[in-house]
């Protein structure tokens, strides 16, 4: 079969919902993109390298908050989703997207060996007629410069044998609004017809019309610039509350004043650092890259340090607060609400409530937490338990710091019984007493 062949019998098999569709890492990007190809009309193989997923999928329970479960234990009864650790399924598949996690390393490099190790063995059986989306947030170049290589070992040719794009994930956990389904997608392929047909099988699949970028490297860079704009603007609101801290400003108050403006403005609010695998992430695999180009991104990381720098500035306040009790820190019991990153999930990656919880310990704390998503966790080598929120616990607390805005919290209960409350996220903007409370 020639080439223009191939391109015709994948678009019929995207079209006519024939095309046998694969992910590769079941995570909260793989399993929502798995379930909306399966409810598409796809039959979907979801693959992933932890035994305990792929179990789990295959008994129809959803582990990823933004799936619903009905919708995954119908769609496995029903023969339409599986999952494997075995990637010679890979040579069923038509359609592959590849969504494994891009972290960087104790170096603050990128490490992309997962998406790596996931293009070595999908490449074993990678064949003719295929299209390969990476849709991992990752440094401009990866596509066309580590995945192409990778897939072309086999002698099969990019845009002639197989399709490569780059489509970048959009997921947005805890979005109530927002979802895989109805999230505007990039697609850049490394041809025409790889970008003609990666965005005909997103267009069968999502709601909305396909932006298509003329090359992977288009569709890689917009994706940081979508998270280094969050990084930027929020560490501008997070200098804005050292400055204004310093002022005697309230800079809660000067941020809802700037949102009164109706163009030209966009808010973004100081917390105790940036967390999550993304925002705080991403910017740094473009400030990699960008060495190699001779180019120092000098914003991007001063950024990244003013972000880095809250959890101290948290620290910072949190000691004078309690100076001003005639309390040393050292010895003081403090109560930490809040681990996830950000609120009404379960992720404590890169959070820095965690950070915040590790210097207070460091400095003589004697410290407690709760976080009804978070039942326990290990950083920095020691060991944390979350406790029950009760009236006891806030008493016993010389001072209470909320890190996390989570939605199921009591801030009445917590005003009521708290000696004093530390709010970083201004979580308790609606409590009208306000003696007990300082924002950061
Ligand atoms: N944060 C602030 N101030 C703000 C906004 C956020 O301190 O004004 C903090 C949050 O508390 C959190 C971190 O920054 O610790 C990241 O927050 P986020 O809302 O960007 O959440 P993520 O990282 O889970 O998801 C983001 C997506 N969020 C939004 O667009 C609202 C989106 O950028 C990407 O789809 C996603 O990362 C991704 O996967 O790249």
């Amino acid at each position: 079969m020639d080439n223009i062949d191939i391109k015709t019998d994948l678009l019929n098999k995207i079209s006519n919902k024939t095309a046998v569709v694969g992910v590769i890492g079941l995570g909260y990007v793989g399993l929502p993109l798995a379930v909306e190809k399966a409810r598409a009309g796809y039959k979907v193989i979801g693959f992933d390298i932890q035994e305990q997923k792929v179990r789990m999928v295959n008994n129809g329970v959803n582990y990823i908050g933004d799936v619903v479960q009905a919708d995954l234990k119908k769609l496995v009864e029903s023969g339409r989703l599986k999952a494997t650790g075995d990637y010679s399924f890979v040579a069923d598949v038509d359609c592959i997207a590849i969504c494994v996690p891009t972290p960087l390393d104790e170096y603050s490099q990128p490490d992309i060996s997962y998406v790596v190790n996931s293009a070595k063995e999908m490449a074993k059986y990678l064949h003719r007629g295929m299209l390969v989306v990476l849709e991992s947030t990752t440094y401009p170049g990866t596509t066309e410069e580590v995945l192409m290589p990778i897939l072309e070992s086999t002698g099969l040719k990019c845009g002639t044998d197989f399709y490569l794009a780059f489509s970048p994930e959009r997921v947005d956990p805890g979005n109530k609004i927002y979802k895989t389904k109805n999230t505007p997608k990039v697609v850049g392929g490394v041809t025409p017809d790889c970008t003609e047909v990666a965005a005909a099988l997103y267009n069968n699949v999502l709601d909305n019309e396909v932006f298509r970028a003329s090359s992977p490297r288009v569709a890689e860079m917009e994706k940081i610039l979508e998270n280094t704009f969050r990084n930027v603007n929020i560490a501008l609101a997070n200098e804005l509350a050292i400055i204004c801290d310093k002022m005697g400003i309230d800079v809660w108050e000067v941020i809802e004043a700037a949102k009164t403006k109706p163009y030209g403005f966009m808010p973004f609010y100081p917390g105790p650092g940036v967390g999550g695998h993304c925002i705080a992430v991403d910017p740094f695999y473009l400030t990699w890259k960008a060495r190699e180009y001779g180019y120092h991104t000098k914003l991007i990381e001063t950024a990244g340090e003013i972000n880095n720098y809250m959890p101290e500035f948290v620290l910072e306040r949190a000691m004078k607060i309690l100076n001003r009790f005639g309390k040393p820190l050292n010895g003081s019991e403090i109560l930490v609400l809040g681990a996830a990153y950000k609120q009404d999930i379960d992720d404590v990656r890169e959070s820095p409530a965690l950070k915040v919880m590790d210097l207070l310990v460091r400095h003589g704390a004697v410290l407690k937490y709760n976080d009804p998503y978070v039942p326990k966790f290990t950083y920095k080598g020691r060991s944390y338990e979350s406790v029950p929120l009760t009236a006891e616990a806030l008493e016993a607390a010389d001072l209470v710091i909320i890190t996390t805005m989570h939605g199921c919290y009591d801030y009445e209960f917590i005003e009521k019984h708290s000696r004093f409350i530390f709010d970083t996220k201004n979580a308790m903007k609606n409590i009208k007493n306000r003696a007990k409370i300082e924002t950061l």
